[in-house]
């Protein structure tokens, strides 16, 4: 019997690629995001070439309601949730913080923050009624270090940091694993996001540097959902070879 999985953010980038992966390796999944018709073009590719039954939820993780009455919406077996991945999340601007963009603040603390603390409220009770669980915590290289411009951002997943320890502390009772997984450099539309659209600037930040693929985090996510049930990874850091802190990277001439 294929295990359920729900990852937020699956209409691009990481989660997307978890979503491919997961399916391919015996999950069934729920794949949520605000793009509608990209959640539906992958739920049908996935059902053609997997055996996995795939449900969209289309929501603004930053909606409380809406996350909610999503969640509650589930037919019933699919509520019985295996693993959560919280991937969904942006940076939004790269600026001084006496420069800073109040709007762009508040998108990354609703989505970053509120937004995960709002799927992990609704789905959490439902992995303890199941008494069974992984949550899986999309962090970041920025939640363990804080670089030039990237204050507001930084603070975000530093909050995902300190809620991935926490969350594992108040899980123990239940038996229900909570994981981080905080990549470094990863081409996808990340950097197009940050810098509103401007795909030159975007296209800077990878260029001359063999970043990570969405598909090196899908790997690590996959090991992580997969070890033995004594065995909880509890936070991985990956970054790209080129890459040894987020202000130390190698760039070809
Ligand atoms: P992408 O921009 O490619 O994907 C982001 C995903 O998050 C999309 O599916 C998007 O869906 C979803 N999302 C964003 N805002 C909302 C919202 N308000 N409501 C619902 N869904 C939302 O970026 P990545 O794949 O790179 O990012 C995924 C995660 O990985 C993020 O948490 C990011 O912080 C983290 N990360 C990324 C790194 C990188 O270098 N790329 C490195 C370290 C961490 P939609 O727009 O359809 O709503
Ligand atoms: C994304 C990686 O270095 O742009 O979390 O903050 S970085």
């Amino acid at each position: 019997m294929n295990k359920i999985a729900l990852i937020s953010g699956a209409s691009a980038g990481i989660g997307y690629a978890i979503a491919e992966l997961l399916a391919n390796n015996n999950f069934d999944l729920i794949i949520t995001g605000r793009r509608k018709e990209r959640l539906e073009i992958l739920k049908s590719k996935l059902e053609k070439t997997t055996n996995s039954k795939v449900i969209c939820l289309c929501f603004d993780i930053r909606e409380k309601q809406e996350v909610f009455n999503a969640i509650e919406t589930l037919p019933q077996e699919f509520k019985k949730i295996d693993v959560l991945v919280n991937n969904a999340g942006l940076a939004s601007g790269l600026c001084l913080i006496q420069d800073g963009d109040i709007d762009d603040w508040e998108t990354m603390i609703d989505t970053n923050i509120k937004g995960l603390l709002y799927l992990t409220r609704a789905v959490s009770p439902l992995m303890i009624e199941n008494k069974k669980g992984h949550i899986v915590n999309i962090g970041s290289i920025a939640g363990k270090e804080v670089y030039p411009n990237g204050n507001v951002y930084c603070a975000t997943k530093h909050a995902v940091d300190a809620l991935s320890k926490a969350m594992r502390i108040d899980m123990l009772p239940y038996g229900i694993k909570v994981s981080q997984v905080a990549p470094g450099l990863v081409e996808t539309e990340f950097s197009i996001v940050r810098f509103h659209g401007d795909k030159e600037r975007a296209d800077n930040v990878y260029k001359n540097l063999m970043p990570l693929r969405p598909d090196d985090i899908a790997d690590a996510v996959l090991y992580v959902v997969t070890r033995p049930e004594h065995v909880c990874i509890n936070d991985m850091l990956i970054t790209p070879t080129a890459q040894a802190s987020s202000t130390n990277v190698i760039r070809n001439k």
